[in-house]
């Protein structure tokens, strides 16, 4: 395992249609990221926020609010992510709604030919323009980086596709949209829903979701977003989804993976501390962060 962390922060919402997510990278590093993560042993580097252009007006292009904000924010993530690779670090992006898996994964892949993905999530970020229920950008990160929808998210970092969908799994999905569900199918995406989560257990899951992006794949890119938990036990997040992944089976699952010694790079999203409770959700994220770096409980 990399025991040289680099941490960027991604202070977007509007990929979100701003919904105070933009706060999540603040929140996440009040609740002592660095310092839990030093105490490990690990060396980390803290390099600040990527700057975000706030427009004054609300825009949309094609189904898609935001477009040009959130693609120079991912152009921005994925040259510092790159750099990060570049060094020989492990990049811990903090967001920020979860669009900013675009520059993440787009800055990674750039040195991992052929890269895993693990995506903790209630939804499948599946979506294009044109199956969007909102005009969200934050539900379509997963497609675009898979080589589906708008030519400027697909191509951010200059090369597509930066996933191979046999290389991907999702866990925790409960809210898939129609447009998704469809892709799923036609692309043969591995996603362990809760309906198999709470049939063979969390461990099971993890067994065959590490076996599943490690086989061919050269690196594991894990992108967390809180809203895969359970709304009891992450509160803060923008679009809570009842019937989630408890904070022990997150744990267990992020204990697997540092078992597994399979990660390259992480991300943690939408955090929002609005809706939070006593920044709570920021508290688990950094726990999880912990487990997933190999701290043990004895
Ligand atoms: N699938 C819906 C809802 C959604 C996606 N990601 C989040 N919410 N956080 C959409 O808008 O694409
Ligand atoms: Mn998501
Ligand atoms: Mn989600």
């Amino acid at each position: 395992m990399n025991k040289n962390i680099s941490i960027i922060g991604v202070p977007l919402d509007l990929g979100a249609d701003r919904r105070g997510v933009d706060m999540g990278p603040s929140a996440i590093r009040y609740a002592g990221v660095v310092a839990r993560l030093e105490k490990m042993g690990l060396n980390i580097q803290d390099k600040g926020d990527i700057p975000v252009t706030r427009p004054h007006t609300f825009t949309e292009t094609d189904n898609h609010k935001y477009l040009d904000e959130v693609v120079e924010a991912n152009t921005r993530l994925a040259e510092a992510v790159s750099g990060i690779m570049e060094e020989g670090r492990f990049p811990l992006v903090l967001g920020g709604d979860h669009s900013i898996a675009l520059g993440t994964v787009a800055g990674v892949a750039k040195h991992v030919k052929n890269l895993g993905v693990i995506w903790f999530d209630a939804h499948g970020d599946l979506n294009t323009g044109e199956t969007s229920p909102s005009g969200n950008i934050h539900g379509m990160p997963l497609a675009a980086s898979l080589g589906y929808g708008h030519e400027r998210l697909v191509q951010i970092g200059g090369f597509a596709p930066k996933l191979k969908p046999e290389n991907v799994v999702i866990i925790g999905a409960r809210d898939l949209d129609a447009g998704e569900r469809e892709l799923i199918k036609r692309i043969g995406l591995k996603v362990f829903t809760m309906h198999e989560i709470d049939k063979l257990g969390m461990a099971r899951v993890m067994e065959e979701a590490i076996a599943h992006v490690s086989r061919n794949t050269d690196g594991v890119h894990l992108s967390l977003d809180l809203d895969g938990l359970d709304p009891h036990d992450a509160p803060g997040v923008g679009t809570p989804v009842i019937g989630g992944i408890s904070y022990r089976e997150g744990h267990v699952a992020m204990e697997m993976l540092a078992d597994a010694d399979i990660l390259c790079s992480a991300e943690f999203v939408e955090v929002n501390p609005i809706l939070d409770r006593e920044n709570m959700t920021a508290r688990v994220a950094v726990a999880l962060m912990s487990s997933a770096f190999g701290d043990k409980l004895l």
